[in-house]
């Protein structure tokens, strides 16, 4: 029998559904080598029961994977919302119009699909890895995740080399990858042996972007 999710909403946002702050003042950039950035609005969504609502609401699925030979569980569900589908919560639309304000200009599209992650608890991960099995193997993009829940640590490291940045991203925090990151940089979020409860991520791509 699975364990039961350990889900710990966040107490800073008692009334939840807040709204939204705009990004421009209080989100930071931070320019990487070859053309990639990332932008991080650390607490942007507070809301304390979007989490549950979507760890225990959305159609995740498992999914299997071949590993030297072996079939082994990919460590984490996860659920794909594409261009047109509603979304699980409407707080979730929200959410996509602010980050369409704010990247729109630069952009030149919006982000119309949402891919969810729910990693149950530290020993959820995923490995090493942009982007790039639609465009952004080729183009410029945005993948702006939104985290929700436990605190997970979240890496990027370029593929020309040097040294690898690292973030603790909390609850509410959003994350921004933009430009080449996505081919030019790596990101992964590794498991962890300390104890902590579930985490979601959701994911705001343009189209033809996964
Ligand atoms: O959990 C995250 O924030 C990262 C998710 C991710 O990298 C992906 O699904 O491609």
């Amino acid at each position: 029998m699975q364990a039961p999710l350990a889900v710990q909403p966040s107490l800073l946002d008692p009334e939840g559904g807040a709204p939204l702050a705009p990004l421009a003042p209080v989100v930071a950039r931070i320019e990487l080598t070859d053309g990639a950035w990332v932008d991080h609005a650390p607490g942007w969504l507070p809301d304390s029961d979007l989490l549950s609502s979507l760890a225990g609401g959305v159609p995740w699925r498992a999914e299997r994977r071949t590993m030297y030979e072996r079939i082994v569980d990919v460590p984490r569900l996860l659920a794909f919302f594409g261009e047109g589908e509603a979304l699980p919560e409407d707080r979730l639309v929200a959410v996509r119009d602010a980050l369409d304000e704010h990247y729109l200009p630069a952009l030149g599209e919006r982000l119309v699909t949402a891919g969810m992650c729910l990693y149950r608890d530290g020993r959820d991960s995923v490995a090493w890895h942009g982007d790039t099995i639609g465009r952004g193997a080729r183009e410029d993009t945005v993948v702006a995740i939104v985290s929700l829940g436990a605190p997970r640590r979240f890496l990027l490291r370029p593929l020309s080399g040097g040294p690898s940045l690292r973030f603790d991203l909390a609850h509410g925090d959003l994350l921004v990858m933009g430009g080449s990151c996505q081919r030019t940089w790596q990101h992964a979020l590794p498991k962890t042996a300390r104890q902590v409860g579930a985490r979601v991520s959701v994911q705001f791509r343009a189209r033809g972007v996964r």
